[in-house]
């Protein structure tokens, strides 16, 4: 059993874990950059460390200053929170050789999704549909000109050590192709020093559905069902639910039976999430996270299960505490990213709280580091929040929703409460209606957004 881990992250975050540890007699350290010394992931911790300077490549993403706050403290494990080392191969390898446990998948595993081609192949050998398109890397503009007649445009053409949206490129036609083709590699380059890519039949209208999944290291597995994650901005989420609104019983039950005996097959240890699209009642795969992601709580709400204990738990080398059969929906829950941002164009705006109230109530969650007075340094992220509302169908949960948001106060700074509020006027929202494109379309057409 661990006594003592660090969290190698900040924010909400680095509550959630210190909130885990504390309920399971762990005690906790906390990082910080001199810019985080009044941070509250700080004050809640049972000890903290100063790490480096503002900069998070400097502080946060330091692996020196984390592997010897390990040592100054004598934490036995680190979590990684998500975003900054969370899916970082090398990190894991430098912690190992510490003699530390990472809580998280192994450095092999990171690895692997890491690559979006390596990825893609994996996942198709163990029996998950995939997008048609290329069988690996494109060599050349000839050989990806031969392709894109080959599986028909329109066409997407995407960096292999991308993701997440970043160097991917549409070529409609083939007149588009070289153009696309250059771009992609390029930015590819540019942005990860690597030119490799892969193309893909480009799917047009789809909605973005990932799977939640959860493994034990010695090749046992489960799936927790859905997110729906369509509504992004600049790929973004912005709002996330669980269940899918789109997504039957059967087709939960098939998809994920898939993406569990996949990752029971390559010994997937902890949470891990498959992303697909999904249009006409089909599943494709594109990415999988190796990592918690921010919109857990939705699926931590319909089942009733803490995945950062279980996290921790597997990472000690213990069982899950809980089997596929144990695992039963209950409800609906929907979660909006509170980010310090001004509208119409989402710039940042960080500054004093002058006044916090969280709202609460039956089936309320508010995830947040704010309190009164808390200054939000510039520097990082401007997720401030995440609101959770669970009820016991969509239409309970989205009425909760406009109630919390109401009870809400963030005073000081521009937010994204206004942008929820407007959507839950809209019909397509209340019917679930919407596809990875609705949101950016609605913000051009209501708010004049580029
Ligand atoms: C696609 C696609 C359409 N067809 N792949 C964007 C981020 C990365 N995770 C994959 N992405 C996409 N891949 C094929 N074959 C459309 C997108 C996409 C997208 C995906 C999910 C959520 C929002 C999106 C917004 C624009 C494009």
């Amino acid at each position: 059993m661990f006594d003592k881990i660090l969290i190698a992250n900040r924010g909400e975050i680095a509550l959630r874990v210190i909130r885990a540890c504390r309920e399971m007699g762990i005690q906790s350290v906390a990082v910080h950059s001199t810019a985080d010394a009044d941070a509250m992931h700080v004050r809640m911790a049972d000890e903290s460390v100063c790490i480096g300077p503002p900069s998070g490549t400097h502080s946060y993403l330091s692996i020196p200053a984390i592997i010897s706050a390990c040592e100054i403290t004598g934490a036995q494990a680190i979590h990684p929170g998500y975003g900054f080392l969370s899916e970082n191969a090398n990190f894991v390898q430098i912690v190992e050789d510490h003699g530390l446990t990472f809580i998280g998948p192994t450095a092999e595993h990171i690895r692997v999704m890491g690559d979006k081609i390596t990825a893609k192949d994996t996942m198709k050998d163990l029996g998950v549909p995939c997008v048609p398109g290329s069988d690996g890397g494109v060599p050349d503009l000839e050989t990806a000109k031969k392709i894109g007649e080959d599986i028909g445009y329109p066409v997407i053409i995407k960096a292999t050590a991308g993701g997440g949206g970043r160097g991917m490129k549409v070529a409609k036609t083939a007149a588009d192709m070289e153009q696309a083709f250059m771009t992609a590699r390029a930015e590819g380059k540019a942005a990860f020093g690597n030119d490799e890519v892969y193309i893909e039949k480009y799917l047009t209208t789809p909605r973005h559905i990932e799977i939640q999944v959860f493994g034990d290291g010695k090749g046992k597995a489960v799936h927790l069902g859905e997110r729906d994650c369509s509504l992004q901005r600049r790929h973004q989420k912005v709002f996330e639910e669980a269940p899918g609104p789109c997504i039957t019983p059967e087709e939960r039950a098939r998809i994920g039976k898939t993406c569990a005996e996949a990752v029971a097959k390559i010994n997937y240890i902890g949470a891990g999430t498959i992303e697909f699209l999904y249009e006409k009642g089909e599943f494709y795969f594109i990415e999988m996270n190796t990592r918690l992601q921010v919109e857990h709580p939705v699926t931590e709400s319909i089942f009733g299960v803490d995945l950062v204990r279980e996290q921790i738990r597997v990472a000690e080398g213990l069982p899950m505490s809980f089997s596929q059969d144990d695992l039963e929906i209950n409800g609906h829950s929907i979660e909006v990213r509170i980010n310090a941002e001004k509208l119409p164009n989402f710039s940042p705006c960080p500054g004093r709280i002058t006044q916090y109230h969280a709202p609460g109530g039956l089936g309320v969650r508010m995830d947040s580091a704010l309190y009164d007075g808390y200054s939000i340094p510039p520097y990082y992220d401007s997720l401030i929040g995440k609101l959770i509302v669970h009820g016991r169908d969509r239409p309970e949960a989205l009425a909760r929703l406009s109630r919390a948001l109401g009870e809400l106060i963030v005073d000081g700074v521009d937010t994204t409460v206004p942008l929820f509020h407007a959507l839950l006027e809209e019909k397509d929202i209340n019917t679930g209606e919407y596809n990875i494109h609705w949101l950016e379309h609605w913000l051009e057409t209501n708010l004049g957004n580029a």
